[in-house]
Parts: C-alpha cells; structure tokens; sequence
C-alpha cells in the first residue's frame, strides 16, 4: 500500500474494461515524480519481509497503536485485500481523502470498510494512473509525509531488535527464557531457510507476523486464509498447500489444530512435505488480546466460554495418524528443532507459550512503541 501527494498532475481512472464501477470516473489521485529516477518516494505500508527497498514501512501496526498525529495521509493507493491489522483498518477508515484499491486481476469487492472512491481490478502495471509519463517531482509535504513514516518505523524496529527481541543472543539467560508469541513470529521469520513457504493460521500466528516480523528476514511466500469462519479447515488447507509448494511449515495455535486434525488423514497421499509448528498456549489466546476478560472472576467463566482449553496431547494426536512429533519450551531449543522437522516428511513440534503472559508482553512492546513514536 502506498500513497501519493502532491498537486502538480491530476488525472482520473477512466472506465475501462475492468474498471469499476463502470461509465464515470471513480476518483481523482494527484502524481508526481513517478519516473524511475524519482525512486519511490512514497511510503509503502506492506507484511512484506525482504523486500529491499528504503520505502516500506513494515511496522505499520505497531505505529498506529497511539493513532498519531502527523501519519495522516491525504490519499491512500491501496494494493490488494486489506492485512489482518485492526489498527490498519481503524486509520484507513479516519483517513479524509480519497482512496482506490488495485487488485491484480481479483474482480470481487476487496473492501469490508466501504471506504474505497473506486477498485481497479487489472492489476498495478495496467492501472491508467501509472502509465502515464510524469515528470513532476513530489511536494515538500509529500516528502516529509514519508520521512515521519519512515523514521517511525525506524524507531520501533529498533528497539524490537535491539532492546528486547535481541534475535542473535546466545546468552544461556535469554537461551532459556520462555517462547512468547511475538519472539516467535519474529524468530522464524529470520530462522526459516529463504523461500521456504509458511502458512499462518487464525488468529494469532498471522498477526503476531504482520505486527513483529522481522523486515530485515528472507523473502518467502506467505498463506493465510479466513475459511468459513477463520480456524475451520486449517490442516486441510496446509496439506494442499504443501502438495503445491513441495515444502511448506504450518504455524497454528492449539484450538485451530485440533479443529481440523483429521487433516492428516492426507498424509497417506501426499507427496509434498509438512512441518506443523504448533503454538500451544493452551487455548483461544487471541480472546486475551480483547477487553473482555472480566475483573471480577464470577462475572463471567472466561475460560470456559473463551478460552476453552483442551485436555488433547497435541503429540499423542500426531502420531495416532503417524506423524512424529517435539516439543519446544525454551527459545534456545527452537533452532535445532526447527533443523530436525524439516527434515522430516512430515512432523510437529509443539511450541509451548503461555497465552495469558503473551498479551501482556504485545501490550507492553505496543504501548513502547507508541511512546516511542509518539513521547508523552
Ligand atoms: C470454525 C470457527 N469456530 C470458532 C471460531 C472463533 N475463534 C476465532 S479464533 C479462536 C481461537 C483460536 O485458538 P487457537 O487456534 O489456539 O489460536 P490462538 O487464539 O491461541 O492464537 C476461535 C475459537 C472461528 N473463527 N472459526
Ligand atoms: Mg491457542
């Protein structure tokens, strides 16, 4: 996603043959300095990691936390279905100006927020916008729009690698802390061979990945996915994924895994191979991330209504339909774990965190970053 600024050429989508909504213009975005020599100069919100370029701003959900001011953006380019982040969604809907979503041949309606002025479904490179020739340069506000985007981000992966996630340690104190959720995310992301494909399930594992990884890790494709109703058909889905990728490592949480575990049923089918990393945080640790669990414990049974944990052995599970299994507990176990599933056809290794100290640690890391951003 990105967005553009300035007023020195104007134009409008014309209806074309994929244009919507049809016979009149949908918006007017104003452009400049789009030529190859001009670079990007706009800032890019994107999950994307290892992308090289100077302009993507990868910790866009943790920026927004305090709603800042001075990231308001006059315009807003938007590339493809809207990320996972709430955040994201909350700012896009505040934003004044207008907004066009380019989708890459996907013709169905992409925006739940009903924000959009026009959807252009024949991807980037044909969007009439773009093809025409501009040799205008951006406006100082639209450069200085950037630089706060871009000195943000910044600041906030700054202090994710160096103030707490330290990434690189081999301090025996940090080798044996606890695996939390948001290290996780991070950490495989940098662990995981370049190319390597991963699916990331409801609802955590996707977006602990778009708020903490790491933009600096490997290149990969990413899968996610909403079902029917979010975690229905999770394992299902990432043995078909591996069958067309050949490789591929499932990162789920404990209920979405159980939900489907028939999934591995396909093992006697399939050609391609699976590590399931599962993170069992003994239950539905998103409810925890959501202001429902009441002070006063009789109020209402958070556990039993929320929560829901589950007494299943996740392991003894895996190998009823023959799939080996280990267990990971400490953050120095992960590395040697992570080499011994992969090399295995199929296999789990169920990652041990505790729900309720995982949201307290992404509220503590979300409200540094908005003080970082944005000092008292
Ligand atoms: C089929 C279906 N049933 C219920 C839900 C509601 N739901 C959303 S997330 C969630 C909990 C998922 O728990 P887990 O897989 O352990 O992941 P975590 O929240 O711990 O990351 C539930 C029950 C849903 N989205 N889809
Ligand atoms: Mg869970």
């Amino acid at each position: 996603m990105g967005w553009i600024q300035t007023s020195l050429v104007w134009w409008w989508l014309a209806p074309g043959e994929d244009a919507q909504p049809l016979g009149r213009p949908i918006c007017r975005l104003s452009i400049a300095g789009n030529s190859a020599a001009a670079g990007p100069w706009w800032p890019m919100l994107s999950s994307l990691r290892g992308v090289a370029s100077g302009a993507i701003v990868a910790g866009y959900d943790l920026l927004l936390e305090g709603n800042p001011k001075g990231l308001q953006a006059p315009q807003v380019l938007r590339l493809g279905p809207l990320p996972a982040s709430r955040r994201l969604q909350a700012w896009l809907e505040q934003q004044k100006g207008p907004q066009v979503l380019v989708s890459e041949g996907d013709p169905r309606p992409l925006d739940p927020l009903k924000r959009l002025q026009g959807q252009w479904s024949g991807g980037l490179a044909r969007w009439p916008g773009l093809l025409l020739a501009s040799d205008g340069s951006p406006s100082p506000e639209a450069l200085a729009l950037r630089e706060r985007w871009l000195h943000s981000d910044k600041l906030v992966q700054g202090f994710l690698t160096t103030s707490w996630l330290r990434p690189d340690s081999c301090a025996t104190s940090d080798h044996r802390q606890p695996i939390e959720e948001p290290w996780l995310a991070r950490r495989l992301g940098q662990l995981l061979p370049p190319h390597l494909a991963v699916m990331l399930a409801n609802s955590s594992p996707v977006r602990d990945w778009e708020s903490f990884g790491d933009p600096a890790a490997p290149g990969r494709t990413i899968h996610s996915f909403r079902g029917a109703s979010g975690i229905d058909g999770t394992l299902s889905i990432a043995c078909g994924l591996a069958e067309v990728e050949k490789h591929l490592v499932l990162v789920s949480g404990d209920l979405a895994l159980q939900h489907d575990s028939n999934g591995w049923l396909w093992a006697s089918q399939l050609h391609g191979r699976l590590l399931v990393l599962l993170i069992d945080n003994g239950g539905g640790g998103i409810f925890e991330q959501l202001p429902i669990r009441p002070k006063e414990p009789a109020a209402l049974d958070f556990e039993r209504l929320f929560a829901m944990p589950q007494a299943v052995d996740a392991c003894a599970l895996a190998a009823a339909h023959g799939v080996p299994s280990r267990e990971v507990r400490q953050r120095g176990e992960l590395a040697e774990a992570l080499r011994w599933g992969l090399a295995q056809p199929l296999a789990l290794l169920r990652v041990v965190s505790d729900r309720t100290a995982d949201a307290a640690r992404r509220r503590h890391l979300r409200t540094m970053a908005a003080a970082l951003i944005s000092p008292p």
